[in-house]
């Protein structure tokens, strides 16, 4: 077993040597996808997985546009279009000036297997740019959008590749790409999910990732008859997934502790109650200020520089921020603090040696391919509301948002348990995601 392993994960190392998060996504894949793949002759000698780590397409392009200081700047753009087996490319763009290739790919090839696991029928793509939208104005903001969606308009469309938000892409960076899209295209279509609420999007989806991981959460607290009620809960990032988890862990009865930026950490002993959240909200959103202004109404709570939160006590930890933001020393302190569930809104925010950490101490674990699938489940409520050219309620989307949720923390169950009866929801989600792509492909043969 050891040996399959090893010879897959050196084919995929010599190909993609220098990209180091989509190794790290596809490691954690092969070593609980290949030891069943082994176990299972119809999916054995068939080299699914091979043909899941090479992206069906991968378009790179130049964007240019110009600043308010009329200055000519250039970026680049992507969009990698992953795996269509089991319906159209789906998945965020990313606009941050960490982006590169190997970023979007591991962020492509995770979303194949959470959206696999959403059990709508959307296949796997991720696209974004390195331009940095910190301390652009709303002019140059659009000016970018327009530039970008100038070239990627050919690649996609409602029956192709659905773009959505991601990091530093919201409803605002949407509108624009969506502007531009449409007047190319002459169409109005559900090219792109995450709309705002008069022009085709759908209620809840702003709160859905945020929203899906804490009732993912709660459906694995369930397990051991626990609940949110009086958890100390830490929380890191301050973006639209942060925001939503605190939010829906305040509605659960428990207290919000910590949120963060990349500048660093912020700590209200007290708990940040609604109110204070709704003053996040409103400094993040439309302020687009730093978290630490945190401290400028609430001058008790503390910010520590240039941390993250994992080194206050809790039980219960939210990584909402970005991947590889927790690691291994980090998970140590969580366990001595007695830390007993945590719960990934992030894209692989820990990293394989701080999930082992976990593993080894028991506690409840959930990778965001599981966790955080509520926000691109609810795009695919939004792409069903755009074919019916209809809109249900908050209260229809948010049912459905739980079923679904409830749906994959089943089938991390089914696939997951270990032979002493733990639940490894890192097996159980990839596997679970795995064998229904892997069942389209065969079905499709080799195309
Ligand atoms: P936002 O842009 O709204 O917020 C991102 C937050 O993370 C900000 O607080 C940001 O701080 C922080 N952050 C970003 N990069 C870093 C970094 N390198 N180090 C420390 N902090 C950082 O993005 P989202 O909330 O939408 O996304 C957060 C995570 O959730 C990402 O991993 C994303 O892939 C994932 N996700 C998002 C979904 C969605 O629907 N939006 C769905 C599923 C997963 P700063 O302002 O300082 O950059
Ligand atoms: O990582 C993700 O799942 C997202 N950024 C959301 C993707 C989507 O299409 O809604």
């Amino acid at each position: 077993m050891k040996s399959n392993i090893e010879a897959f994960l050196n084919l995929v190392k010599e190909r993609n040597s220098h990209e180091p998060e989509f190794l790290q996504a596809v490691e954690e894949v092969a070593e609980t996808v290949i030891p069943y793949i082994v176990k299972h002759d119809i999916y054995y000698g068939k080299n699914i997985l091979l043909r899941m780590v090479e992206p069906e397409r991968l378009i790179s392009f130049r964007v240019s546009w110009v600043d308010d200081k009329g200055e000519i700047q250039v970026n680049r753009g992507y969009r990698v279009q992953m795996n269509s087996a089991i319906g159209p490319y789906k998945g965020g763009l990313r606009f941050h000036p960490t982006v590169n290739a190997s970023i979007l790919k591991f962020l492509a090839f995770e979303q194949v297997f959470k959206n696999s696991l959403t059990t709508l029928p959307m296949g796997g793509g991720k696209g974004g740019s390195d331009f940095d939208p910190k301390g652009k104005s709303d002019n140059e903001i659009m000016r970018f959008c327009h530039a970008f969606m100038s070239e990627l308009f050919r690649y996609i469309g409602p029956n192709t590749d659905i773009p959505a938000g991601d990091i530093g892409v919201g409803t605002r960076e949407i509108g624009f790409l969506f502007g531009m899209y449409k007047k190319l295209n002459n169409e109005f279509t559900g090219v792109l999910t995450g709309k705002g609420m008069s022009w085709g999007g759908s209620l809840i989806r702003p709160e859905a990732t945020g929203y899906g991981n804490v009732y993912f959460a709660e459906k694995m607290l369930e397990t051991k008859g626990d609940s949110f009620k009086g958890k100390n809960v830490v929380v890191s990032g301050s973006g639209n997934v942060a925001q939503y988890a605190a939010e829906k862990v305040l509605q659960l009865g428990g207290k919000v502790l910590t949120l963060s930026d990349s500048s660093g950490y912020i700590y209200d002993e007290a708990g940040i109650d609604e109110k204070k959240l709704a003053f996040v909200m409103e400094l993040k959103n439309v302020k687009r200020g730093r978290i630490s202004e945190y401290l400028e109404s609430y001058p008790n709570a503390k910010f520590v520089k240039g941390k993250t939160p994992w080194e206050v006590k809790c039980e219960i930890a939210l990584p909402c921020a970005t991947q590889n933001e927790l690691q291994e020393d980090d998970a140590k302190v969580l366990i001595k603090n007695g830390c007993i569930c945590v719960s990934e809104g992030a894209n692989m925010p820990s990293t394989k040696e701080a999930i082992a950490v976990f593993h080894k101490a028991k506690i409840l674990f959930a990778p965001g391919k599981a966790s955080n699938a509520g926000g691109v489940a609810t795009s695919g409520l939004e792409m069903t509301q755009n074919s019916l050219r209809y809109k249900w309620t908050r209260e229809e989307v948010d049912n459905k948002l739980k079923d679904i949720m409830s749906n994959i923390h089943k089938s991390c169950l089914e696939y997951g348990k270990d032979d002493d009866g733990y639940i490894d929801y890192v097996k159980g989600a990839n596997i679970a995601g795995f064998v229904k792509v892997a069942e389209a492909m065969m079905a499709q043969g080799v195309v």
